[in-house]
């Protein structure tokens, strides 16, 4: 198959767009589409899916292309939180050149450093862009420097040290190579790109390599692989061969090929080298593995998938009040819903080998994603706390360790660094950033866990932390947390308002008046350490005589409502967060203080 005699071939670049969480990738990649005519409904945003729209975050990696002076730009927008991570590194290994995207007044951040060090050493030559000069507190020259700073001390050649750079202000849709032009569109970015990036290598001839770098999943087609065409052409007549990573070879067909247009797929017949494209045939495709057209063409090197880092058990919800609200609630409707997520969603592991599924993943947020879309799909179901993955590496115990930066006002660092500090965290830098002082961590995974609402609180919300996984790391022993014990409900009925109002006082409710609780079921936390066994569903004592006055109207404390990501956070060991589609509840594996009792002397003995 060929391009053919009249048809133009077009110049692609393939680029994917980098950075830190929150510093602008979408909305650029949003004013790319729009001023290039790729999409003409400016509501459209490359983050389309229910929860990215709702979070404001990317989950999901995702194609777009756009036309520019003639050039077809295939660009991948990346989602910048570290838990998915894995997946800017795999399509780091499939695009040709990166645009690295860093806030003016935030500079590099932990995210940044992570996707820039593996851009560097596949190769790369960044474009950084300096996004949201428009910020008060910019400071586009200071992040220009720390850019630089940070491209040195992670070992870039002369070549990529010498990167070019262009300020930006992404929400309105502006570039410019020097903070002193004049501009008021995307297009010195887009010049830039043509400038800088090398056109993908075009060998039409050359027997077909195709290599995916992410999965999708279609309820007609099945598996969807997503990747690059580096030799040949594909077409749908052909017989193909698919070499796995296990060094089998199986043979095929590929069924439908899409390329993107906008941010849309294209059905067509062929498609060809240099391009990135979507095909569905081979139903058992993963990341990394090559298809070819003559089963002796060497496959393109694998592409590791970096290993899940927590743990927790997914189990079938047998609450008092399972079922009233989910479509599906059997234990093998949520083992089916979970093998099918492992079509696609790579970083995760499953153990179906017990009624418990152990669930593995890259970090909390991606496992709370997984939870949200599946009670929003109609399943009910239960999960253990998460604890982090312990490995056994030349005979010694290794833990997950991460690396944590933390933006906080200066009267706040004292804190921060006593938690951290007793959470086995070593402080390995710190400094002051206009009037904030930051600092980096290196600390087990184990020790964030259930960090967060704290450090929210003790920085009265206005602390910025992130974490990325740095690798693993000999385990650190016992560590010790502020322990809040759990509010467990000793009856089953509708909380009452006055009762609510006598617990209030001994910690913080998850619930208020109305709502229907049953025995087991953790209705809030009490400030000190130990579990406390309530009845939210007493009513006043009716008596005869009423002392004047003692009629007061309550007032109570709004709950804290919990959330699958406050659930995870905040449960402990002997808990199980109840999710179904409309209720998050936690509570106590066994559910009655007999059993507890019964089982926590079993434990000891
Ligand atoms: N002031 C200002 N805000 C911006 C600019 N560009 C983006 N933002 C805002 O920054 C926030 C995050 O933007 P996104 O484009 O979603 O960031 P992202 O890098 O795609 O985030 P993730 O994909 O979740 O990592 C949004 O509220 C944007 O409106 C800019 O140039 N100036
Ligand atoms: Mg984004």
């Amino acid at each position: 198959m060929s391009r053919g005699l009249f048809i133009f071939i077009m110049e692609i670049r393939n680029i994917a767009i980098i950075a830190h969480v929150d510093h602008g990738k979408t909305t650029l990649t949003d004013a790319i589409m729009q001023q290039t005519g790729a999409v003409t409904d400016e509501s459209i945003s490359m983050d389309s899916n229910v929860l990215e729209l709702e979070r404001g975050i990317t989950i999901y990696a995702k194609n777009a292309s756009v036309l520019y002076k003639g050039t077809k730009i295939n660009i991948v927008d990346t989602p910048g939180h570290s838990d998915f991570g894995s997946e800017v590194e795999r399509v780091l290994r499939s695009i040709d050149s990166v645009i690295l995207v860093v806030d003016a007044q935030e500079g590099p951040m932990p995210q940044t450093k992570y996707v820039l060090k593996k851009s560097l050493e596949l190769g790369h030559k960044p474009i950084v862009v300096i996004n949201k000069i428009d910020k008060h507190a910019a400071n586009p020259d200071w992040a220009y420097e720390q850019v630089f700073q940070l491209f040195y001390d992670l070992g870039a050649t002369d070549e990529q040290l010498d990167f070019a750079v262009i300020y930006s202000i992404s929400k309105l849709g502006i570039a410019k190579r020097n903070l002193t032009d004049e501009s008021n569109n995307i297009t010195p970015l887009l010049d830039m790109i043509l400038e800088k990036v090398s056109p993908a290598k075009q060998n039409d001839s050359a027997p077909l390599r195709f290599q995916p770098f992410n999965l999708g999943y279609d309820n007609f087609l099945g598996r969807l692989a997503i990747g690059r065409i580096y030799d040949g052409t594909i077409d749908l007549k052909k017989k193909y061969y698919l070499k796995k990573s296990n060094g089998e070879t199986e043979e095929g067909k590929i069924r439908k090929i899409f390329i993107f247009k906008g941010s849309n797929r294209e059905e067509v017949e062929s498609a060809f080298s240099g391009d990135i494209v979507m095909i569905a045939g081979f139903p058992d495709i993963n990341i990394g593995e090559t298809i070819c057209d003559d089963p002796e063409t060497d496959p393109m090197p694998n592409i590791t998938i970096d290993e899940p880092t927590i743990t927790l058990d997914f189990v079938v919800n047998n609450s008092p009040f399972s079922g009233r609200d989910g479509k599906y609630v059997t234990s093998a409707q949520l083992g089916e819903r979970l093998k099918k997520e492992l079509e696609v969603n790579v970083g995760l592991k499953i153990d179906f080998t017990k009624n418990e599924f152990k669930v593995s993943g890259r970090g909390e947020l991606h496992i709370e994603i997984l939870i949200e879309n599946l009670r929003r799909e109609g399943y009910e179901l239960q999960v253990s706390a998460p604890n982090v993955i312990i490995k056994e590496i030349d005979g010694i115990k290794n833990e997950p360790f991460e690396e944590v930066t933390v933006d906080v006002k200066d009267e706040f660092s004292g804190v921060v660094i006593e938690k951290l500090s007793k959470r086995k965290g070593i402080m390995t830098h710190m400094d002051k950033i206009n009037d904030q002082t930051r600092m980096v961590f290196e600390i087990p995974t184990r020790g964030l866990l259930g960090f967060r609402g704290e450090f929210i609180s003790d920085t009265k919300g206005d602390g910025i932390m992130c974490a990325t996984v740095i690798g693993f790391k000999p385990f650190v022993g016992e560590i010790v947390k502020r322990s809040v014990g759990s509010m467990v409900s000793m009856a089953s009925g509708k909380a009452l308002g006055y009762s609510l109002f006598n617990l209030q006082p001994r910690g913080s409710l998850y619930i208020g008046p109305a709502t229907e609780v049953y025995e087991g079921m953790v209705v809030g936390n009490t400030s000190k350490g130990l579990d406390m066994n309530v009845n939210p569903i007493k009513g006043k004592q009716l008596t005869n005589m009423r002392a004047s006055g003692s009629d007061e109207a309550i007032t109570l404390t709004p709950p804290r409502n919990l959330s699958v990501g406050i659930g995870l956070e905040i449960m402990s060991e002997d808990e199980y967060l109840e999710v179904t589609p409309n209720s998050v509840r936690l509570r106590k594996k066994y559910l009655t203080e007999i059993e507890r009792k019964r089982q926590s002397r079993s434990l000891k003995s």
